[in-house]
């Protein structure tokens, strides 16, 4: 991209126009991210919520450049577990990322590559930085949409495998006073 250009945010709904590409994750297409399986494939049969949507600004995925999006994670749950993101570390892992939330109460969840969790909570106004080498994912542990901006470098890329093949070290579930941490039972390391 070697033109300025503005696209129009909406604070409140995270929707930006133009809409550039626009990710849509449906349970059907994460449901081995949540513990319950039973209860994801119950809920994929019945409607197959949309957990997330993104608006991705279309910028050259080079180094130099900035990416720029905005994620939508609807409220609910699957069993115990809040609605979140799959997760990911970057393909180019010495990248960083920083996260604006807009709307809503979330949990940032984030595994560095050698095995320390950290969380951070997300709430109107928090600016999140997570570190190159950091896998996140962001939880909605509220009953509205948490609506985030993030940007981060052009040639940061996704690496998804680790964490769909392994998870992250902790899951949140909802207890009976709020979000709890505890250890992911099938976290083999
Ligand atoms: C990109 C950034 C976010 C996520 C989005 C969806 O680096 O961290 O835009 O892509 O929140 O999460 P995920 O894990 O499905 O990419
Ligand atoms: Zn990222």
């Amino acid at each position: 991209m070697d033109v300025p250009f503005n696209v129009s945010l909406d604070l409140k709904t995270g929707e930006m126009k133009p809409e550039g590409i626009m990710v849509v994750r449906r349970l059907s297409q994460m449901r081995g991210a949540f513990q319950d399986h039973d209860a994801a494939e119950r809920m994929v049969a019945e409607s197959d919520p949309v957990i997330y949507r993104v608006y991705n600004v279309v910028v050259p995925e080079e180094s130099g450049q900035l990416q720029f999006c905005t994620s939508i994670i609807y409220p609910g749950r699957v069993g115990d577990e809040y609605f979140m993101t799959k997760g990911h570390f970057h393909q180019k892992i010495e990248t960083a990322e920083v996260y604006l939330t807009l709307q809503g109460q979330g949990l940032l969840l984030m595994q560095s590559d050698d095995g320390r969790v950290a969380t951070l909570d997300m709430f109107p106004g928090s600016t999140s930085y997570i570190p190159p080498r950091w896998a996140h994912r962001s939880i909605n542990v509220g009953s509205v949409p948490l609506v985030l901006y993030a940007v981060y470098p052009g040639d940061a890329g996704h690496n998804y495998g680790i964490i769909e093949e392994k998870g992250f070290s902790k899951i949140v579930v909802a207890g009976p006073c709020g979000p709890v941490v505890m250890n992911n039972p099938r976290y083999s390391g």
